[in-house]
């Protein structure tokens, strides 16, 4: 081969790899418009079909005119005018425990409540306290909603460390968690809190009239304005359980957690779902626990799972261990673990449309679902896929794909 046509060769070659490249950059920016458009075209079918198959919101205005360009990606804004007729309410109710020092936090999440959500659907709060709330509070509190507000007191029985726990045992059990470092290690009130959550909330009186419940803690964010009822949504679709962040619980207040649940399952096999979602909480079939939970800060579920046999049985087992007190058990993993095994895995359910933060750690939509909601979140930011997080692990275990 002469060098001129050894160089006219390697014109040519560069020619065409400049061509697959451009191609191939041609091909990926039309599909990503082409997931775009999909998503939009699914977000309009949703809103016009929800009005006739939910019959729980009308009134969604136009949608191209409402995509707004933003910092990392384009996000919607959707028009809510006219003000969208609820024609269906579920049996449900907002779920806040709080101190009254907790006010401004209060104030903060149900201010981030509202206008992402309840505004439009005015849903009652009720509020939860070991001690009576103040007027201040309870006047603040009001102020902050059109919708009907409760305040209730909790019955000294389902809050206070019981006696039958040896107080010497529990005391050096907190100093041992707390030379370890661990948040919260030394609060009697924390576990008291964490106790009620798992077993007590459900049955107060306040909320007995209730199925449904979306619990709220002290300053909380909430990013895409919400367009359907998720209590609607988890009844239409026999959904029980419903998350927006799963990770890794600290190792450290939990350390006999999983063998008692061991024990329960041997008691009780009858209680385990054929179809559980165990693979979410265990990497070896049950062996040991991989310390994954639901996050239940936020949690949007049905409190007549919690207040049926197999959770009952299974909250007084646990009860009886002690392990709140003499460890931390936290109410995350007894919620999930049970929601895991006792439930059809179809009935858990990630609510990916709602943005949502608890202290620093945030999920943001992904698309196609941040399409569904104006989400002022940055989801490039969002939890899921970072370290600690186990909707991975709830991914794989639900459709075999991480
Ligand atoms: N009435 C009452 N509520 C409490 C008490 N401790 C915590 N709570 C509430 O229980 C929920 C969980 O407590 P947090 O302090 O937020 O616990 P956490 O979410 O694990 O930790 P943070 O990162 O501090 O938010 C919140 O709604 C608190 O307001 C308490 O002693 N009394
Ligand atoms: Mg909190």
């Amino acid at each position: 081969m002469t060098i001129a046509s050894a160089f006219a060769a390697g014109v040519r070659i560069r020619t065409l790899v400049f061509l697959f490249c451009f191609n191939a950059l041609l091909y990926m920016s039309f599909s990503v418009l082409q997931d775009d458009l999909r998503a939009l075209a699914s977000y309009h079918l949703y809103s016009s079909s929800s009005a006739n198959v939910t019959s729980n919101v009308t009134g969604s205005g136009t949608i191209a005119s409402n995509i707004v360009q933003t910092d990392d990606s384009i996000t919607l804004a959707p028009d809510l005018s006219p003000e969208p007729q609820i024609s269906r309410k579920a049996n449900a109710t907002l779920v806040f425990l709080a101190r009254n020092s907790d006010l401004q936090g209060v104030l903060k999440s149900m201010e981030s409540v509202e206008t992402h959500f309840n505004q439009r659907f005015g849903y009652p709060w009720i509020f939860l306290n070991e001690d009576e709330f103040t007027n201040e509070f309870k006047e603040s509190v009001q102020l902050k909603t059109n919708a009907s507000v409760q305040f209730g007191v909790i019955p000294s029985r389902h809050w206070y460390q019981p006696d039958w726990i040896d107080e010497g045992k529990a005391e050096q059990a907190r100093n041992a968690l707390k030379a370890a470092g661990v948040i919260y290690a030394d609060s009697v009130s924390y576990r008291n809190m964490c106790r009620f959550n798992s077993g007590f909330f459900f049955h107060h009186p306040l909320l007995q009239q209730y199925r449904y419940y979306w619990r709220i803690e002290p300053d909380v964010d909430y990013f895409c304005q919400l367009q359907y009822d998720p209590f609607d949504y988890l009844e239409d679709n026999n959904k029980t359980y419903g998350f927006t962040i799963a990770l890794e619980e600290l190792g450290q207040t939990v350390t006999t957690l999983w063998q008692a649940v061991k024990e329960f399952m041997e008691q009780y096999p009858e209680y385990i779902h054929p179809n559980n979602a165990l693979a979410f909480l265990s990497d070896n079939g049950g062996e040991t626990f991989n310390l994954c939970h639901f996050w239940s800060n936020f949690e949007i579920a049905d409190m007549d799972f919690w207040r049926g046999e197999a959770y009952t049985k299974f909250f007084e087992f646990l009860d009886s261990k002690g392990g709140f007190y003499y460890e931390r058990w936290g109410d995350a993993p007894i919620h999930s673990i049970a929601a895991a095994l006792f439930l059809d895995k179809t009935q858990l359910h990630f609510f990916n449309d709602i943005g949502y933060q608890h202290s620093n750690i945030m999920h943001c939509p992904q698309q196609p679902a941040f399409l569904t909601g104006s989400c002022t979140c940055n989801r490039v930011l969002s939890i899921d896929y970072r370290r600690y997080s186990c909707l991975p692990r709830y991914n794989k275990m639900l459709n075999g794909k991480w």
